[in-house]
């Protein structure tokens, strides 16, 4: 059964001894994120596999206030946040739904009808103000202050305190979908925060939209570009018409933050969907249930009903406002950049509203359990483009962003390359700093067996492929923000057809029953 909200999926926490309640002191500045850092790096050996989620109750400071942390630290609480027994199970639905096999006759069609109505039924519902939890209670106008909430700050040189878990709803102005991305938000006063979608993301497309039809496309291209999101290029620098500013100015795109949401929707927010999906149809797939909404009071968006805190509110078109230093998930703080600014019209939770937070940094940590959880989901989405791939691994310490391990079925000569500009191609995969490719053989998992891979089979010089492209706004060491190289190394077995003349030799293994022989021999002596 699907979880309605964050309150039963605390409970089913609890229950599966998977939750810690903390009930000494803790303040959210600091002390709270290093804490959750120790453990979700805790139990942590060969075979890490996250520490407990830990709900605050003795918040320093918010006297009555409870604070979620590392809610899917865990491989386990990661399977059971999106309710399977392995998250292969999910890969395969979605292989299913995007292979139907085709009806030949009446009865196949007929045999359809119970998936298509199963998928009809994952659409978002939406229910009525008064059956949505999340408006117990509503503060407008002068009530309105985010920093009721206890808002962490998680590295001592943040340039503040950051709502890290968020998901935050746009519109976009074109179709009338949703989008439900996670971007953190720095809080400048309880009215006001920063809005840190990256450029290449969907919230940014749709802010950018709007420009396009304030502004019109004569204005200047690369200066609407350059007021939507991350850009170096200060507001006050562009070259747009004065009055072409006026009229951007005092035009807003509306948006909604939901925090506290069922984990599959808070799931859904983080993953690299086709900005045609809305994610509220992915969480109910996920969840395979509808995911229940309600419209928002102030701005023309929905939002989840049995969210614990709803922030509603605007972002001003060209106003952007200094954002960070940040401590991310790199390990390093990512630096000071110009982003939109949301201004809070309207604030709406349950009446005893638990805050749902994480902290990155230094990994492994909670979003390395998201982040695998997202490998495994989108490899059979790769496979839709390369269906060489055979199997895919984000290593925790690449952050996503910076490696990518692929194995691939190879069948002609070039093919690790055209692979390498696949991925490249691919999405959000157009942020991966390193790829390296090995043959089908080698388990891409088992980093040591790729790490005598690549090293043995590569000729530097002729194996590594160097491209430009977009990268990471996180990525600090590339040329310019957001612009910089990428590089493939091909470490598959080299083929005459690829210029090869050389013999290459074969791995060496044992006769199976040689190594029967030897394996009874070696227990018997009591070694593994
Ligand atoms: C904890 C966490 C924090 C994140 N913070 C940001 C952020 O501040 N800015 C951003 O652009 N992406 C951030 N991301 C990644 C986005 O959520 C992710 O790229 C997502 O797919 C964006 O949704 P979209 O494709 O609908 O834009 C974060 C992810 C996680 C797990
Ligand atoms: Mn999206």
């Amino acid at each position: 059964m699907a979880y309605e909200s964050l309150r039963e999926w605390l409970k089913a926490l609890e229950k599966a001894g998977e939750l810690k309640r903390v009930t000494a002191e803790v303040s959210p500045l600091l002390e709270m994120a290093e804490v959750a850092d120790r453990a979700a790096k805790s139990g942590r050996g060969t075979a890490w596999a996250g520490g407990p989620a830990l709900l605050f109750e003795n918040v320093a400071g918010y006297k009555g206030a409870r604070v979620l942390m590392n809610q899917f630290g865990s491989a386990r609480r990661m399977r059971m946040a999106l309710e399977v027994e392995s998250l292969d199970e999910i890969a395969k639905k979605i292989e299913t739904l995007l292979h139907p096999v085709a009806p030949v006759g009446v009865m196949d069609k007929l045999k359809m009808l119970p998936m298509l109505a199963e998928i009809g039924g994952y659409f978002p519902k939406t229910v009525k103000a008064k059956d949505a939890p999340c408006k117990e209670v509503v503060l407008r106008g002068g009530e309105v202050d985010v920093l009721k909430f206890p808002v962490l700050q998680t590295w001592p040189e943040d340039g503040g305190r950051f709502i890290t878990l968020p998901c935050v709803v746009t519109r976009d102005a074109k179709s009338g979908k949703r989008n439900v991305g996670m971007y953190r938000m720095q809080v400048y006063d309880g009215q006001t925060t920063g809005m840190h979608w990256q450029r290449q993301k969907v919230a940014a497309e749709h802010l950018r939209e709007r420009l396009r039809a304030e502004a019109g496309n004569t204005a200047g291209a690369v200066e609407m570009m350059a007021l939507t999101a991350g850009c170096t290029v200060a507001a006050g620098e562009h070259s747009l018409p004065p009055h072409v500013v006026t009229k951007i100015r005092g035009e807003r795109m509306e948006v909604a933050v939901a925090i506290g949401t069922d984990p599959a929707t808070t799931f859904a927010a983080i993953v690299p969907a086709p900005p045609e999906v809305e994610e509220y149809l992915i969480a109910g797939f996920l969840r395979q249930k509808a995911v229940e909404l309600v419209r928002c009071e102030t701005v023309d968006l929905e939002v989840p009903a049995h969210a614990e805190i709803v922030l509603e509110g605007y972002v001003e078109l060209g106003e952007l406002r200094t954002e960070g230093p940040f401590g991310d998930h790199t390990g390093f703080y990512t630096m000071q950049d110009e982003y939109p600014v949301f201004h809070i019209t309207c604030i709406t939770h349950r009446k005893d509203p638990i805050y749902a937070a994480t902290v990155v940094g230094k990994p492994p940590m909670e979003d390395a359990w998201m982040g695998k959880a997202v490998e495994r989901i989108f490899l059979p989405l790769m496979r839709l483009t390369l269906p060489e791939i055979v199997d895919v691994n984000l290593p925790a310490e690449g952050v996503f962003h910076n490696l990518m391990i692929v194995s691939i079925r190879k069948s002609y000569a070039g093919q690790a390359r055209k692979v390498m500009s696949g991925i490249w191609a691919l999405g959000q995969a157009m942020f991966t700093k390193c790829i390296v490719v090995v043959d089908e053989d080698c388990d891409v998992q088992d980093v040591a067996e790729v790490t005598l891979r690549v090293a043995n089979n590569i000729d530097p010089e002729r194996d590594i492929q160097f491209t430009m492209g977009p990268v990471d706004s996180l990525d600090h060491a590339s040329r310019l923000p957001n612009y910089g190289s990428k590089m493939g190394i091909d470490a598959t077995r080299k083929w005459a057809a690829e210029g090869f003349t050389r013999v290459w030799p074969t791995m060496m293994t044992m006769p199976d029953e040689v190594k029967a022989k030897a394996q009874k021999i070696v227990r018997d002596l009591g070694l593994t």
